[in-house]
């Protein structure tokens, strides 16, 4: 039985935002006890909310209302007192009763960790058959840090360990043992230095390309881009994407591939701006919109 809450996302009226007609679950995350540096991404998912009333129902670019596909909005799932590992099953909990009620999953955080809770549960149910996609500034590869192995830096090395494809975009930060374990071939490397300065049509066929499943998953790290497009986020790097460039990346995987579900994690807002609330509620409802836009691709 799924939770929801009114208002949520986009302040939709009750017959947009009801489990039972909805294409779309969001699902927020306020969490960020692991997080090594601005612990804040708690805050995340209440102020993206609120922040997703002002955007306009009307996306210019696929000429359409994309929330009339029905979007409902869980309750925050609450952190538990007995660890990141207790909360990372509650999170696969969560997402296995979205997918059994035929909804995407759409997370929001919240830090990073919680990604690993929702492709568990894809996991689960679908094997191996999908690739992770992840848009950051960090490799995220550490096999443990602080003590945890459910760090939010450390996320994308229990992907792997789920024995999944990686695809990491945007990345301009990693340790040593993080760079050879990507450089081994373990995931594929997109830097921030290569694509960045380079027009889109020059890289994003490439990225396509290294996707070798029909299916994604998405994580899209705010801190993928660059910190003048989102300020807010734990631990800013500079030199990240372009707002225009991350979204034409996500328009072109979701017309390519099955998106089954994304996250959009580590919003950490800062005092006295909105900026970076408003950028990451716009980029839930584009992705939204481009996941409909890829239906006549690969089926609904
Ligand atoms: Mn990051």
């Amino acid at each position: 039985m799924l939770q929801t809450m009114h208002p949520g996302f986009l302040d939709l009226p009750r017959h947009l935002d009801g489990p039972g007609s909805s294409r779309f679950a969001i699902m927020p995350f306020p969490y960020d006890a692991t997080c090594s540096w601005g612990a804040g991404a708690r805050f995340g998912p209440a102020r993206l909310l609120e922040a997703s009333h002002q955007v306009e129902w009307y996306d210019e670019e696929t000429q359409g209302e994309p929330c009339r596909a029905g979007v409902c909005t869980l309750r925050p799932l609450e952190p538990v007192a007995s660890g990141p590992e207790a909360y990372l099953s509650a999170v696969t909990r969560q997402v296995r009763a979205v997918l059994d009620a035929d909804l995407v999953p759409v997370g929001i955080g919240g830090e990073h960790s919680i990604t690993l809770g929702i492709v568990r549960a894809l996991r689960q149910e679908l094997g191996e058959t999908f690739t992770v996609l992840q848009l950051d500034a960090h490799l995220d590869l550490r096999d443990s840090f602080q003590e945890s192995r459910f760090s939010h830096a450390c996320v994308m090395k229990r992907v792997l360990e789920a024995g999944l494809q990686v695809v990491q975009v945007g990345v301009r930060s990693g340790s040593s043992e993080e760079w050879d374990l990507a450089r081994s071939g373990a995931t594929t490397v997109f830097h921030a230095a290569q694509i960045v300065p380079a027009p889109p049509q020059t890289w994003i066929p490439k990225v396509l390309d290294s996707i070798s499943t029909p299916g994604i998953y998405i994580t899209v790290d705010l801190d993928g881009f660059d910190p003048s497009v989102i300020p807010g986020t734990g631990t800013p790097e500079p030199g990240g994407l372009g707002y225009w460039q991350g979204l034409a990346l996500l328009r072109a995987l979701a017309r390519d591939h099955k998106v089954l579900g994304f996250d959009i994690v580590e919003l950490d807002p800062l005092p006295g701006s909105r900026v970076s609330e408003m950028a990451a509620a716009r980029l839930t409802y584009k992705l939204l919109g481009y996941c409909l836009a890829g239906d006549g691709n690969h089926g609904a």
